[in-house]
Parts: structure tokens; C-alpha cells; sequence
């Protein structure tokens, strides 16, 4: 059964909320809402994102994410004209000037990044059309991102004078290369999805009418596997990165050790043994 509810309701009880949450099955959906400007962050929708995530972090019926846009884009990042972030001191003054943008920063987009790798459950971005800046790289914190053929990636930073943030500078050299995270970064060109996908920035591209069916198959394919599995694979792929093969090896040694003596292991050969579907409780 699909439910969808506004996470709040908009400032005046009236305008739609900036994020819509919806739950199929073993599935949370979180749709960022303000399509008229591309579903770009604002203070009230980041209010909204993060408190989302911890809650289906912390609810153990929660097996896999999904995150996707309302209308034609995915999310074009920092609203720019949101005066409740410029300068993170509420001064009412959108764009640069005096603004404090270290600190919006710390405030908004580390969390968020922080948030999306430790989910205890898979993540995937459904990118349903342009993903820029701060929104482009918070997809790609995700731990699959599917891509309307339509869609794009842009890191728009370099064009208002900043870096690569939520996670941008960390993640594109690890995805696609120092040659091409530099290219995508300082150019802030347009990546069509289909380049994204040949790439390796992304995982997959798909027709336009095919995008959330695609994303939900996969959730679903997800939430049926051990989720405390599949989290420490992330962990230990993200772990092994500045480690030589030795220091890898080990690690996956004491992690395996603990994997193995988890409940879904046993109920995984269980399943094996006896040819029936593997039905996992772990998170
Ligand atoms: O404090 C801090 O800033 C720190 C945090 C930084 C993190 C960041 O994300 S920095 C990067 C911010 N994002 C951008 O610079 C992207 C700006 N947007 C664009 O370059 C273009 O909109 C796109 C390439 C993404 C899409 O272009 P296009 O031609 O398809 O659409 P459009 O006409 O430009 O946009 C449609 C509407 O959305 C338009 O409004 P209007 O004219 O119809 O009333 C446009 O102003 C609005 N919009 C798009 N992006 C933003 C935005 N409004 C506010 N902020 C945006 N980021």
C-alpha cells in the first residue's frame, strides 16, 4: 500500500510542504517538493530531510530509501535566494556578499552527507531531472543512483565561486577520477546521465517512464537482503580506500568474524540448505 504524507505542513498550514514521505511496504520514499524551483534546499526543507532520514534510520520495518523530485528537476541545490540561509545568521541578505556559507555548510549539508552513508539501509536516488550542486552531490552520496535519460548532472558551484560540497570533493575523485572530478568541477558543465551512467558517476540510466518503477524494483530487491549487511559492505568498501591490500584484508577478516556470528548469516545458509527464500531480520 502506498502512503504519502507531507512531512509538515507548509509554513502557513497552506503551501504544500517542501518534502513528501511515503512508505511502500519495506520502502520509505522521500520526495523533495518545490518543483518551482527545482526542488532546490531551503532552510524549511532541510528542517524537513534530515528528521526523515533519522526516522526511517531509526524505524527497524525500514529496509531500503528512496529519494526523488517532484516535477522536472531532481534538485538544483542551494536556493539562492532563501534568506533563512544566506549567512546561516537569518540576516534576510540571499546570496553572497557577507553570507556565511561555512557555516550553512556545517549546519545543513555535512549532516546530510553524514546522514546518507551511515544509513542502516540502502539509500538510492531516483533522478528524475537536473541535479545540481549541492543536489547533484547528495545524490551521489547515495548508495545507488538510477537516472531518468532525461536528467543531468551539474556541479554548479565553480560558476558562484565556490568548491564542491556535500561531499563532492571526497566522492567525485573516488567515482570517476581525479581527471574528470576536475573537469566536472571547475568546467560545471552539464553530464547527461547517459555519459553519467558510461562514466561510473552513476549506476544506472533509464527511460524517463521507467524511473521509479526501476528504483522501486531495486528497493525492494534491496530490503529483502540482510540490511546489516549490506551496510557494513558499504562501510568496508569505503573503509578499504586509503588502506593497502593487507590492512583490507584484516579488516574484512574482523569484520566477516562479526557478520558471521549475526543472525542473518545463519538464516542465509539456512535458506541455501533447505532451497527456500532467505527471509532476513538484521538491521
Ligand atoms: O549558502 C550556500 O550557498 C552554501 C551551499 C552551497 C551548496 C550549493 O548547492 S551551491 C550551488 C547552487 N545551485 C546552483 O548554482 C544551480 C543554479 N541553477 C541553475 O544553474 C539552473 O537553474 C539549472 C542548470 C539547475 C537548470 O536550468 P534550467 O534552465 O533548466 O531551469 P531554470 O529556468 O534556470 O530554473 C527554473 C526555476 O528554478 C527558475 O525560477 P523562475 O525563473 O522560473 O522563477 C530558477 O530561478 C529556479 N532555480 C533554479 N535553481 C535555483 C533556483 N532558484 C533558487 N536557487 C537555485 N539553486
Amino acid at each position: 500500500m502506498t502512503q504519502t504524507t507531507a512531512a509538515s505542513p507548509g509554513a502557513a498550514g497552506t503551501a504544500e510542504a517542501p518534502l513528501l514521505v511515503g512508505r511502500q511496504g519495506a520502502v520509505t520514499t522521500l520526495t523533495l517538493n518545490r518543483p518551482a524551483s527545482l526542488n532546490s534546499f531551503t532552510a524549511a526543507m532541510h528542517a524537513l530531510l534530515l528528521p526523515a532520514l533519522e526516522a526511517a534510520a531509526a524505524d527497524a520495518s525500514v529496509r531500503a530509501v528512496v529519494i526523488t523530485g517532484s516535477g522536472r528537476g531532481f534538485c538544483a541545490g542551494q536556493d539562492l535566494a532563501d534568506p533563512a540561509m544566506s549567512g546561516a545568521a537569518g540576516d534576510g541578505s540571499p546570496g553572497g556578499g557577507n553570507a556565511d556559507v561555512g557555516a550553512v555548510v556545517e549546519r545543513f549539508y555535512k549532516p546530510l552527507a553524514e546522514r546518507v552513508r551511515t544509513m542502516p539501509v540502502p539509500v538510492i536516488a531516483a533522478v528524475n531531472g537536473v541535479a545540481a550542486g549541492a543536489g547533484a552531490n547528495f545524490a551521489l552520496c547515495c548508495d545507488f543512483v538510477l537516472a531518468a535519460r532525461s536528467a543531468s548532472f551539474i556541479q554548479a558551484f565553480s560558476k558562484i565561486g565556490l568548491i564542491p560540497d556535500c561531499g563532492g570533493t571526497w566522492l567525485l575523485p573516488r567515482l570517476v577520477g581525479r581527471a574528470r572530478a576536475i573537469g566536472l568541477a571547475m568546467t560545471g558543465d552539464k553530464l547527461p546521465a547517459e555519459e553519467a551512467a558510461r562514466i561510473g558517476l552513476i549506476w544506472q540510466c533509464v527511460d524517463d517512464a521507467l524511473l521509479m518503477e526501476s528504483a522501486m524494483a531495486l528497493a525492494n530487491r534491496l530490503a529483502a537482503l540482510s540490511s546489516k549487511a549490506l551496510a557494513q559492505t558499504r562501510l568496508a568498501i569505503d573503509a578499504a580506500v586509503p588502506l593497502d591490500f593487507a590492512a583490507a584484508l584484516s579488516r574484512e577478516a574482523e569484520v566477516q568474524g562479526r557478520m558471521g556470528r549475526a543472525a542473518d548469516f545463519a538464516e542465509g545458509v539456512a535458506a541455501f540448505l533447505a532451497k527456500r527464500p532467505a527471509v532476513f531480520k538484521d538491521r
